[in-house]
C-alpha cells in the first residue's frame, strides 16, 4: 500500500486518510493510491462503509498544478475516470471535509455518496482562475446535487463558500462544530448510515438542473455578462459545461466537460494563470530570508501622514483587528484623515460589505495623535508624507530619535532611494521600503524595497504581515522606481512619444484595453495625478533632458493645470464619469511636433503595441539582470496586481515568452532603426535579452 493513503479498518468502517503533504493534491501517484485503498474497502466484505479524510488535518485542494500540460496530467488513473469508479463503489463512501475542498478537492466530495465537514472549512470550485474549468465532474455533479444557478455561480466567481452555506445549499449533509472531532463526527454518521441502510448514494436532488430556471436562462446569462469577460475564455467554457449538465445524461456531459477542460487546460491562458499561481508562492522566498528567520511581533503600527495613502494604509490593518495611530502635523489634516477613512467605511457599510458593529470596531483601533511621543512604543512606523527626499529624510531622523529599538521603520516611498533614507538614522537595519498602491486599502501589490542594509528579519516581518493584511508582497530592490514604477518610465514614454508622432491618447489606451489591460496609460496617468508624474520627472530631470520630446505633452497639460481627472482635463476631458478625447490636446501634440520638427503620421496599433510593450518588457528583463528583481515571476506579479496588466496574459515578462524573446528582440532593434536618432537614443535592447536570444532561450531568466 501506498506511503500517500493511510488505511484503517475499524469494525465495518474503512478510513482512507490523504497523506500526501502539503495540501493532498491530486498528482497520478496520490490518484493511483486513492484507487487501491478504495478498491480495496469496496471489495472487503467486513467493510459496511468507507470515510475518505485528510490525513494532516486538511482535506484537499484539487488537483496538482503542477501536472497542467504534462502528460502526468491525465495519466491513469486520471482523476475523472477515478472520480467514476468512486460513485461506482455500492457502499457507502463518506467524504471528511477538513479546512477546504478545493477544485478536484470538491469533486473529490462529490464523487462520493455524502459529506460532512468541519464548521471552519472553506469549499470551492477555484479553477476559472487558473482560467480551467472544474474538469472532473464537478460542472456535472454539482449542478445535479444543488441546481444549475447556485453551481454556476461557486464557479464562475471561483470564490469558496463557507461550510455553513454550502449546508444551506444542500452541498454538504452535516456541519460538525469546532472542536467535535470530525473524524469522531465520520464515524458516527457512517454508522447512522448502515443502521438506516441507507443506499451508496442517495437520489439526485436535481436530476433536471435547470428545471427552476426560465428557458432563455443561459442566453440571457451570455448576454448580461459577456461584455466583462473580455478575451477570457474559461468563463466561456464554464458556461458550455454546466449548460450541457442541464441538456445532457450525466456520461455525456462528462464527456463533454473532459472535452472542454482539455481545450482549457491546452490554452495559453490557462498557461499564464498556471504561471502567476505559481508566482505568487515563489514570491515568498526570499533570498537570505528562511522558515527560521526571526520574526519581530507586530502588535501595533503607526502610519506618519493622514492623506489619502496614509489613511488607505492605516486602513489595511484596522481591517485585521491591529490598532493604527494616525501621526499628522496640524489638527485639521487629522480630523479630515480620520474623516475620509470613516467615509470609504461607511461606503462599505451601504453597499452592505460592513456592519455597524465591524465598522465601529475598526475606527476603534485608529487613533489619531499630533505628537511623536505617542508613536514611541509602535512596533512598526510607515511614513507616508510628501515624496521628497529632504522632507521623508527628516522624517526618519525624527523616528530615529522617538521610536524605540528594534521597531521597523518603513517608508511608503515610490521612487525615492530607500539607502538615503536609512542612511541619516542609526539604524539603517531596521529600515525598509513598503509601497503600497493607490488606493492603498484595496490595491492588493505591496512592492517591499529591500535596502543595503535592511535585515533578514525585519523583511521575514513584513512579508509574513503583507499577507496578513491581504497584499501580495513583492520584494524589488533599490532604484528609481523600484520595479513597477522604473518599468512604467519608458512604457509611458513611448506613449507620449506616439501622441506627438500623430496617435491620440484615446487610440493608444484602446491598443492596451483591447489587450486587456484595466486602463490605458494615459487614463492611468489621468487618473494617477499629471502633476504627481510630473515631480516625478523633476526629482530626475538630468537623465531625461537629452530628450525634448520627454513626455512633452504632459509638461505642458501639467503647465495648463490640466492634472487628470481630480481637474476634469488631463489627456482627455471629463463629463460626470465620462472621458472624451481633446481636440485641444491634439492641437497641442501638433504644435509641439510641429516645433520638434516630429514628422506626424499615421500610428497602426501594432507599433502602438510593440513600443509600448517591448519598452516594458525590455525594462522588466534589465531589472532582472541588475538583481533589482529576484525572478522574474515577481516582474509579473508587481505589474498585474499594481498596474493591471491581464493576470490572464501572465504578466509582461510571461507575455513575452508567449509571444518569442527573439520577436521582442527584433521589435526593439527594428525601432531603433525606424525610429532614427530617437531610436538611437531610447532603444537599446537589455544585454540579457540579447542573450537569452542568442543561446536560444526561450523562458526569461538569469544568464
Ligand atoms: C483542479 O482541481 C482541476 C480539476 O477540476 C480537474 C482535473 C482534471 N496543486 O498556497 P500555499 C502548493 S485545478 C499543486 O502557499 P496556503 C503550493 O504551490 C486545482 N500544488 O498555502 C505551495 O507549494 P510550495 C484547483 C499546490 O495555506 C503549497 O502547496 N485548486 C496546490 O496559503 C502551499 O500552498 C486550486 O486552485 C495544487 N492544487 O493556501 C487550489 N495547491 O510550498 C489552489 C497548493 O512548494 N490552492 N499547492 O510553495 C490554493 O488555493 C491554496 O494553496 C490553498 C492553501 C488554499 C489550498
Amino acid at each position: 500500500m501506498s506511503t500517500l493513503v493511510t488505511y484503517l479498518v475499524e469494525d465495518n468502517l474503512a478510513l482512507i486518510g490523504l497523506a500526501s503533504p502539503p495540501v493532498n493534491a491530486l498528482g497520478q501517484p496520490l490518484r493511483a493510491a486513492i484507487l487501491e485503498a478504495c478498491d480495496r474497502a469496496a471489495s472487503d466484505p467486513a467493510v459496511s462503509a468507507i470515510i475518505l479524510h485528510g490525513e494532516n488535518g486538511l482535506f484537499c485542494a484539487g488537483a496538482d498544478i503542477s501536472e497542467f500540460g504534462l502528460a502526468a496530467s491525465f495519466a491513469e488513473p486520471s482523476l475523472p475516470d477515478l472520480l467514476v469508479r468512486l460513485t461506482q463503489i455500492d457502499k457507502p463512501l463518506i467524504a471528511c471535509i477538513d479546512r477546504f475542498a478545493l477544485g478536484g478537492g470538491l469533486e473529490l466530495a462529490l464523487a462520493c455518496g455524502y459529506r460532512i465537514s468541519a464548521t471552519g472549512s472553506r469549499l470551492g470550485l477555484p479553477e476559472i482562475n487558473l482560467g480551467l474549468l472544474p474538469g472532473a465532474g464537478g460542472t456535472q455533479r454539482l449542478p445535479r446535487l444543488i441546481g444549475a444557478e447556485p453551481a454556476l455561480e461557486m464557479m464562475m466567481s471561483g470564490q469558496p463558500v463557507s461550510a455553513s452555506h454550502a449546508l444551506d445549499l444542500g452541498l454538504l449533509d452535516r456541519l460538525i462544530g469546532e472542536g467535535d472531532g470530525l473524524l469522531e463526527g465520520a464515524r458516527r454518521f457512517a454508522r447512522e448510515l448502515i443502521h438506516e441502510g441507507a443506499p451508496a448514494r442517495p437520489a439526485e436532488r436535481h436530476s433536471n438542473p435547470a428545471a427552476a430556471l426560465p428557458e432563455d436562462f443561459f442566453t440571457r446569462y451570455r448576454a448580461t455578462h459577456e461584455p466583462r469577460w473580455k478575451n477570457r475564455l474559461a468563463p466561456r467554457l464554464v458556461l458550455a459545461a454546466v449548460e450541457s449538465a442541464c441538456v445532457l445524461p450525466l456520461n455525456a456531459g462528462l464527456q463533454r466537460e473532459v472535452a472542454l477542460f482539455k481545450e482549457a487546460e491546452a490554452s495559453s491562458q490557462s498557461q499564464a494563470l498556471r504561471h502567476v499561481f505559481f508566482a505568487e508562492r515563489e514570491a515568498g522566498k526570499v533570498a537570505g530570508v528562511s522558515a527560521s528567520t526571526a520574526l519581530r511581533p507586530v502588535a501595533n503600527v503607526a502610519v506618519i501622514g493622514a492623506g489619502t495613502m496614509g489613511g488607505g494604509i492605516a486602513m489595511n490593518f484596522a481591517n485585521v483587528g491591529i490598532p493604527v495611530t494616525l501621526l499628522e502635523l496640524k489638527p485639521d489634516a487629522l480630523e479630515r484623515g480620520l474623516g475620509q477613512i470613516r467615509n470609504s467605511y461607511e461606503i462599505s457599510l451601504q453597499r452592505g460589505k460592513l456592519t455597524q458593529a465591524e465598522l465601529d470596531k475598526r475606527m476603534a483601533l485608529l487613533t489619531g495623535t499630533l505628537d511623536y511621543a505617542d508613536i514611541a512604543e509602535c512596533d512598526l512606523v510607515i511614513e507616508a508624507v510628501f515624496e521628497s527626499l529632504p522632507i521623508k529624510q527628516q522624517v526618519f531622523r525624527t523616528l530615529d530619535e522617538v521610536c524605540k529599538p528594534g521597531a521597523i521603520l518603513a517608508s511608503n516611498t515610490s521612487t525615492l532611494d530607500v539607502d538615503q533614507i536609512a542612511a541619516v538614522t542609526r539604524r539603517p537595519h531596521d529600515v525598509i521600503g513598503l509601497h503600497f498602491f493607490s488606493p492603498a486599502n484595496v490595491m492588493r501589490l505591496l512592492e517591499v524595497v529591500r535596502g543595503k542594509l535592511t535585515a533578514p528579519e525585519v523583511l521575514a516581518t513584513v512579508l509574513k504581515l503583507g499577507k496578513t493584511i491581504g497584499k501580495i508582497p513583492v520584494v524589488s530592490g533599490v532604484c528609481f522606481g523600484f520595479i513597477g514604477n522604473r518599468m512604467l518610465e519608458p512604457y509611458s514614454r513611448e506613449a507620449h512619444r506616439m501622441v506627438l508622432e500623430g496617435a491620440t491618447p484615446a487610440q493608444i489606451d484602446q491598443v492596451l484595453t483591447d489587450l486587456g489591460l484595466a486602463m490605458g496609460v494615459m487614463a492611468m496617468h489621468d487618473l494617477a495625478g499629471i502633476d504627481v508624474s510630473f515631480l516625478v520627472r523633476e526629482s530626475r530631470r538630468e537623465a531625461i533632458a537629452h530628450d525634448p520630446s520627454y513626455c512633452r505633452v504632459a509638461d505642458e497639460l501639467n503647465a495648463l493645470g490640466r492634472f487628470g481627472q481630480k481637474t476634469k482635463r488631463g489627456a482627455y476631458i471629463y463629463e460626470g464619469r465620462e472621458r472624451k478625447e481633446d481636440f485641444e490636446v491634439i492641437a497641442l501634440a501638433e504644435r509641439i511636433a510641429g516645433e520638434l520638427h516630429i514628422p506626424r503620421r499615421p500610428i497602426t496599433t501594432q507599433e502602438i503595441h510593440d513600443r509600448c510593450l517591448f519598452m516594458l518588457i525590455n525594462e522588466g528583463v534589465q531589472l532582472l539582470d541588475e538583481g533589482i528583481a529576484e525572478r522574474s515571476g515577481d516582474i509579473d506579479l508587481v505589474w498585474i496586481n499594481g498596474y493591471g496588466f491581464p493576470a490572464w496574459l501572465g504578466g509582461p515578462l510571461h507575455y513575452a515568452e508567449q509571444i518569442g524573446l527573439d520577436v521582442v528582440l527584433d521589435g526593439i532593434r527594428h525601432y531603433r532603426k525606424a525610429l532614427g536618432e530617437y531610436g538611437e537614443m531610447w532603444f537599446h535592447p537589455a544585454p540579457l535579452l540579447e542573450r537569452l536570444v542568442a543561446a536560444g532561450k526561450t523562458r526569461i531568466e538569469r544568464l
